[in-house]
């Protein structure tokens, strides 16, 4: 009696355990198939934003995908990017992140800034915001028009002399407290090199451009490239008798290494000395 029963019990109980399995199978394969499209969506989604994303740089902006990393890094370059911000293809790639901006203009210490290499005036409207007077220059027309625009935006146009011309040309008719250098380093490729010499700078080596910077005022502040021959740069400071006071600082934007600024005569923190 007692024996049929434990038959009967366990007979049950493994009908139960396979139709436990059964279901417990059906539902994983249910489970994987609800994930996979869930996946397949998800991708498919991120292609669709990154495909949108990458025309509206093309088509609003009216640039290559060559600047789209550029275009990701907007607000760090301008934190007012949305209420009007307009750059074209060299002013993206070239344009100093508004905090290095921030930096440099804290370091001119007043008077007239001359902005000898202006881009679309991501430093001149940050040495105007600190109420310098500010003096920016370009060669290309449209950069000057940009900048204008990107001015009005941030609401210092008023404290800024924008003029378009060649920095070589102008040099020894400018007056100034501080000459800012940011010449073009060759397009993004500059960090191809593993070491960027001064001869590489553009439209003229490193050396012509801080000679012609010398004939406004020794207090010079040069924004380089992070892989910049730091012995050369060291070596500007010898191009005066004496020497002028230089200082290096290394510039980074959420932790990235962005470049490297140098600062010349004035503008340099002296090193501490000891009594
Ligand atoms: P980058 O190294 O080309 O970009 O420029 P990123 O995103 O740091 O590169 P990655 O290697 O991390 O992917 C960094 C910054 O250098 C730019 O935001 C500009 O401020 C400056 N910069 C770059 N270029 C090519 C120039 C240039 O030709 N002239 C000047 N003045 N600045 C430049
Ligand atoms: N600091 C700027 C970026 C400068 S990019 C910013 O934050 O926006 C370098 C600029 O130098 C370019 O706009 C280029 O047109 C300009 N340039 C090149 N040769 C020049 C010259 N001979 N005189 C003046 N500007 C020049």
């Amino acid at each position: 009696m007692t024996k049929k029963k434990k038959v009967a019990v366990t007979a049950s109980s493994k009908l139960l355990k396979l139709y436990m399995n059964r279901s417990k199978k059906r539902k994983r394969i249910q489970k994987r198939a609800k994930n996979k499209i869930t996946r397949k969506n998800k991708i498919t989604r991120k292609n669709k934003i990154t495909r949108e994303k990458k025309q509206l740089v093309i088509a609003v902006e009216g640039v290559s995908p060559l600047v789209e990393k550029y275009w990701f890094q907007r607000y760090n370059l301008f934190s007012k990017f949305d209420d009007g911000i307009r750059m074209d293809e060299e002013g993206w790639f070239s344009v100093t992140p508004e905090e290095i901006a921030i930096k440099h203009a804290e370091r001119c210490g007043g008077g007239t800034v001359i902005d000898c290499f202006a881009g679309v005036g991501g430093n001149a409207i940050q040495f105007a915001r600190m109420c310098y007077h500010v003096v920016a220059i370009d060669v290309d027309p449209r950069k000057i028009e940009l900048a204008i625009n990107n001015a009005r935006v941030y609401g210092v146009e008023d404290y800024i002399d924008f003029v378009v011309g060649d920095f070589f040309q102008l040099a020894s008719s400018l007056k100034g407290d501080v000459a800012f250098l940011s010449p073009p380093w060759g397009g993004p490729t500059y960090s191809s090199v593993s070491s960027f010499t001064l001869d590489l700078l553009k439209p003229k080596d490193g050396y012509s451009i801080f000679k012609a910077a010398q004939k406004i005022t020794p207090n010079i502040i040069m924004f380089l490239p992070r892989n910049v021959d730091l012995d050369q740069v060291e070596g500007l400071s010898w191009l005066s008798c004496p020497p002028l006071n230089f200082e290096i600082e290394e510039n980074y934007v959420q932790g990235r290494l962005k470049g490297k600024t140098a600062y010349f005569g004035n503008t340099a923190v002296l090193p501490a000395t000891v009594s």
